[in-house]
């Protein structure tokens, strides 16, 4: 009952942040520009989650995010910070606009991966 709830939170805030709208996951692997865009699981399936370069929070997307890519930027910044914890804090990496991973390939420090860790990004040059 508490999946089925979140699933449909999720499906409604993607529709507004990203036009995802009720389309399958699976074809909608792209991201906006200026944003990054999350997906519960690998490959681009799952609930989609899209918010601004910088983002303090990523909301009900926290510690959930499998797979992330980055649409091209418009701005100077053309990277992206990812944060373990909140408020752009705790251990961090990289990556620059138009890459898309799966979290589940890239190690954290100390072991494991950092497939459902992310709770904040920034923007970078
Ligand atoms: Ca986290």
């Amino acid at each position: 009952m508490k999946k089925k709830r979140i699933a449909g939170i999720a499906a409604v805030l993607a529709g507004l942040v990203g036009g995802a709208g009720l389309a399958p996951a699976s074809a909608d692997s792209g991201c906006a520009n200026n944003q990054v865009c999350f997906w519960t699981d690998i490959n681009y399936v799952g609930a989609k989650y899209g918010a601004p370069y910088r983002n303090g929070y990523v909301g009900w997307m926290n510690d959930q995010a499998s797979t992330f890519r980055i649409g091209w930027s418009t701005s100077p910044y053309h990277y992206v910070m990812f944060y373990e914890h909140a408020n752009f804090w705790g251990h961090r990496f990289y990556a620059k606009e138009g890459q898309a991973f799966n979290l589940t390939s890239l190690a954290f420090p100390g072991g494991g991966s950092w497939n459902d860790k992310i709770s904040s990004h920034d923007e970078a040059r």
